[in-house]
């Protein structure tokens, strides 16, 4: 066998069974060998930003890797942003990144460039291959790095002689180092502040936000009054049915205070100590109010469910509960606007959704709404690199074909990775995309007025996505995906409804 040959057999024995890429020259022994390996989905992405932010989706929901195939520094670069994203959600992923063959790398040639340097700010994990000899050892390493502590970023590079060189046998997948546990003396002593008087907030997030994590959270907060929240951008949160409902700490640093107001304790459990997301003159990086007394149960690689069971148990809470649903919102009618746009998704979405939330300034009123609907799902942009929700819905549509996926996005984030619609409708993807049309970077807007600022001609040039409009509906054809233009708030319901009956992907452009 080839190197090529024993890197896919090497991660196939691991669980590895989809790549998504985007080949050059460089990495053909690696396609050679994925056609002699039919375990292996290979996933085309038009642009290594889909190729990298399908891979993210799919390993928040499969709850495993996908490889990711890339073609040195430059391809590798086009796909930094997602991959960001999902070093910020905890994803595991590996990435496979051909180079030059050895002996060509003095020469110079163009597409040489130092793809170490570009890789390392979003990988935990990095190596250079050497040999064809140490290929398979590498990759059995690269995947147990990407499994470990919950999920991480591995990039191994290799070059295109050692993908064609005698390799050695496939290696054996070796094991990945498990979330830390949680010392029992930091489970007392969050147990000790919320028992401690004061209102108490439980600030949620990576497993914390799975369903048996929230079981336990629903526990903790039955026996201690505290609430449940979770941080900004949640990685993937369970949501609806009979799970307890979380409310979500806002955007803005005086909505992120209204959450966190009244609280005497914040235990956090999976989720980093909260802060603004930028520096705002006159504030504090900080949200957490002072004379909060804030505790870390867990970090977002530890046990975070261990720990609230375990908190569960030192408050002497009884067994998990079903939780009340809250009332499921009714038809909407009249203009599209966010509010009727979210009753509307809320109204319909079906039990065991997945819906990926990259509608930015549109999606405010959506979460609340959906806090009665079934269960289901919502994965959102956690680094803030937008054209995140397109791949992020390829990627939780090829690991959950069994389950809808809605793309709840915003218009300027969706044309970032707009190729996405491409690879939904090539691999019969069963996502409905809801699109956000307000023809505007609305939330720069919104920052700008901030600001104080008074807009002159750069600020509307530099905002505005008319001008010529863009025709999603057209878009959407152009890459083999039917689409249709609703205005109000019953054209959507009836389009949403077509979306998630017909098979394969649907568009919807709301005109807000
Ligand atoms: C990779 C990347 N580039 C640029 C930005 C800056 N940015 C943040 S939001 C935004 C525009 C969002 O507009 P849209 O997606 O239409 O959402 P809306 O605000 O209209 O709801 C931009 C350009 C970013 N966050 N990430
Ligand atoms: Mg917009």
């Amino acid at each position: 066998v080839n190197g090529a040959q024993a890197l896919v057999a090497t991660a196939t024995q691991a669980g590895l069974s989809v790549c998504f890429a985007n080949p050059g020259t460089t990495e053909m022994p690696l396609v050679e060998a994925l056609d002699a390996e039919p375990a292996v989905r290979p996933v085309l992405g038009l642009f290594e930003g889909v190729v990298t932010g399908a891979a993210d989706g799919y390993a928040r929901m499969a709850e495993r890797p996908a490889m990711t195939l890339l073609h040195l520094g430059p391809g590798f670069a086009n796909g930094i942003a997602n991959l960001h994203n999902a070093r910020r959600a905890g994803s595991p992923v590996v990435n496979v990144v051909g180079d030059h063959t050895t002996w060509h790398r003095p020469a110079d040639a163009p597409l040489t460039s130092d793809i170490a340097s570009l890789a390392r700010p979003v990988s935990h994990w990095l190596r250079e291959n050497r040999t064809a000899g140490d290929l398979p050892g590498d990759v059995a390493d690269a995947v147990a790095e990407a499994c470990s502590d919950g999920g991480r970023i591995a990039t191994l590079v290799v070059p295109a002689d050692c993908q064609q060189d005698e390799a050695g046998a496939p290696v054996r997948p070796r094991s990945p180092r498990a979330r830390t546990a949680v010392p029992a003396e930091t489970v007392r002593a969050a147990a000790e502040a919320l028992r401690g008087g004061g209102p108490g907030v439980l600030l949620l997030g990576a497993s914390g936000l799975s369903a048996d994590g929230l079981r336990a959270a629903g526990r903790v907060a039955a026996a201690s009054g505290c609430r449940l929240l979770c941080g900004k951008f949640p990685a993937r949160i369970e949501r609806g049915g009979d799970l307890p409902a979380v409310e979500r700490l806002g955007y803005f640093p005086e909505q992120a205070a209204k959450s966190l107001s009244g609280a005497a304790a914040l235990v956090l459990a999976g989720e980093r100590s909260p802060v603004t997301f930028f520096g705002y003159p006159g504030t504090p990086s900080s949200e957490v109010p002072d004379g909060v007394a804030e505790h870390r149960l867990a970090g977002p690689t530890d046990d975070v469910v261990a720990a609230l069971e375990e908190l569960a148990d030192a408050l002497g809470a009884p067994p998990a509960a079903p939780a009340a649903p809250p009332a499921r919102p009714g038809p909407a009618s009249g203009p599209l606007t966010p509010a009727t746009a979210g009753q509307v998704l809320a109204a319909l979405q079906p039990e065991g959704a997945v819906v990926v939330d990259e509608a930015l300034t549109t999606s405010a009123p959506y979460w609340p709404a959906s806090a009665g609907a079934p269960r289901h799902s919502v994965l959102t942009i956690t680094g803030g690199a937008i054209g995140q929700g397109l791949p992020n819905a390829v990627g939780a549509a090829v690991a959950c074909p069994d389950r809808p996926v809605i793309a709840y996005q915003a218009d300027g984030s969706g044309l970032y990775t707009a190729q996405a619609l491409w690879t939904m409708a090539r691999e019969s993807l069963d996502v409905t995309v809801l699109v956000c049309a307000n023809r505007s970077y609305r939330i720069l807007r919104a920052e700008l007025q901030r600001s104080g600022a008074t807009p002159g001609r750069a600020s509307q040039t530099l905002t505005s996505l008319s001008d010529p409009a863009v025709d999603w509906v057209a878009l959407a054809a152009a890459y083999g995906v039917p689409a249709r233009q609703v205005t109000t708030a019953e054209e959507m319901a009836d389009a949403l409804r077509t979306g998630l009956t017909e098979p394969g992907p649907h568009l919807v452009e709301l005109l807000l």
